[in-house]
């Protein structure tokens, strides 16, 4: 019998990686996960729910650490799902967020060409490229050859680890690809992101512990798919005999507005108006005004296509947040 597939899972703490890891345990792979820091807070929540998964110290800037946590794992695919992640505190720091979300993935490269050295076809690469890079988009829909012009330090950092994915790819015939998702959200979801902060909030005004929510830009537009269906793309690429690169997306767009309206309409409330307050605070110095994805190219060559849709995603996270409110109050 052929020994399990390996792999080694970067940002195994995020919503991402947790899908991924939950993913490829249930495909019967040996799934390693880098974490960072000397006391992690997800550390307790990764052991319960992936007991099985082996955990390694390291950190994207420091190169030695993936090195050591390549020679430990001995992996046949890697997945850099890690990276400071959320675009508004990337104008806070954008030095951290170049380190990490953009150097991060050349030392991931780099670590994984010195590990490999004479066959380095051998480990199946993914980067976790981001429709951020179409910033002020060139195409609609946007698509794998749209032209990148990202408008924010995060975006910056994505297409550099875009481009040096595709240039080790091309350099070094490495098997590496690069998934370009539009924005995908769970219960698991960051409270920072602007869909989890309205799931959390509208379940909080639901159950009377809250009284209004205080937003940015109503009028930007998403496509948002559910992180649970994005993960399979993931994996599916690294099946391909070739790499390349795939959008992922739904293909439809919708305001924060509608999905405001959406939340609150999970609960009854149709008068949202009066719960929702802007403030200036949320408001960004450059804003992406539109995304909306052509995954036309996944579909055809990796069979891929999203299951949940835009009403059910938003129900399921106003739902999952109801319920773990209730929850702690037991
Ligand atoms: P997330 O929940 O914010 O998770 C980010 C992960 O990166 C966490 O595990 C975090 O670890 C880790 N990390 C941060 N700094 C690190 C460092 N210096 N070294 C190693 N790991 C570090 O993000 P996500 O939503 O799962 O997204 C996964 C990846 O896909 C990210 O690269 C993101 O930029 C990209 N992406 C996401 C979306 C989306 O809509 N979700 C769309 C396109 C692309 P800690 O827990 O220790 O902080
Ligand atoms: O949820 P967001 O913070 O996500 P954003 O900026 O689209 O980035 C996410 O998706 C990217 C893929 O396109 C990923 F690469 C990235 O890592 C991340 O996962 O904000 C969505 C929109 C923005 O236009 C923002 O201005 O919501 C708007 N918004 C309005 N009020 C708000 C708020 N965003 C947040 N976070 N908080 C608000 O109060």
């Amino acid at each position: 019998m052929a020994p399990a597939p390996s792999a080694l899972i970067t940002g195994i703490t995020g919503q991402d990686g947790l899908y991924l890891a939950e993913l490829l345990v249930a495909k019967g792979y040996d799934v390693h996960g880098l974490i960072r820091g000397q006391n992690n807070p997800k550390l307790g929540l990764v052991r319960e729910l992936l007991p099985t998964v082996t955990l390694h110290n390291g950190d994207l800037t420091d190169m030695s650490s993936l090195i050591r946590a390549l020679r430990e794992s001995d992996p046949d695919e890697v997945y850099n799902l890690g990276a400071v992640s959320f675009v508004a505190y990337s104008w806070e720091q954008a030095a951290l967020t170049t380190d990490v979300t953009a150097k991060g993935v050349l030392n991931m490269l780099e670590s994984l060409r010195l590990h490999c050295r004479d066959d380095l076809g051998r480990v199946r690469f993914y980067q976790a490229s981001s429709s951020e890079m179409f910033g002020k988009v060139q195409d609609v829909p946007q698509h794998e050859r749209t032209l990148l012009w990202p408008r924010s330090p995060y975006g910056v950092a994505k297409v550099f680890g875009h481009h040096m994915t595709i240039n080790y790819r091309e350099s070094y015939g490495m098997h590496a690809s690069s998934g370009i998702l539009f924005n995908h959200e769970s219960p698991r979801r960051g409270p920072e992101f602007v869909t989890r902060k309205v799931s959390q909030a509208v379940a909080r005004i639901h159950l009377g512990l809250q009284d209004e929510l205080v937003m940015g830009n109503l009028d930007a537009e998403r496509d948002w798919g559910f992180a649970g269906d994005y993960v399979e793309a993931m994996w599916l690429m690294l099946q391909q005999p070739v790499a390349d690169d795939y959008v992922i997306g739904t293909g439809e767009t919708h305001s924060v507005r509608e999905f405001v309206e959406t939340a609150f309409a999970h609960v009854g409330i149709d008068d949202w108006e009066r719960f929702v307050r802007f403030d200036e605070r949320f408001v960004r110095p450059a804003e992406v005004d539109q995304l909306i994805g052509d995954a036309a190219k996944a579909r055809d060559v990796l069979g891929w296509k999203p299951r949940v849709s835009f009403t059910e995603l938003v129900s399921l996270m106003v739902q999952a947040d109801i319920e773990a409110f209730r929850a702690g109050w037991k």
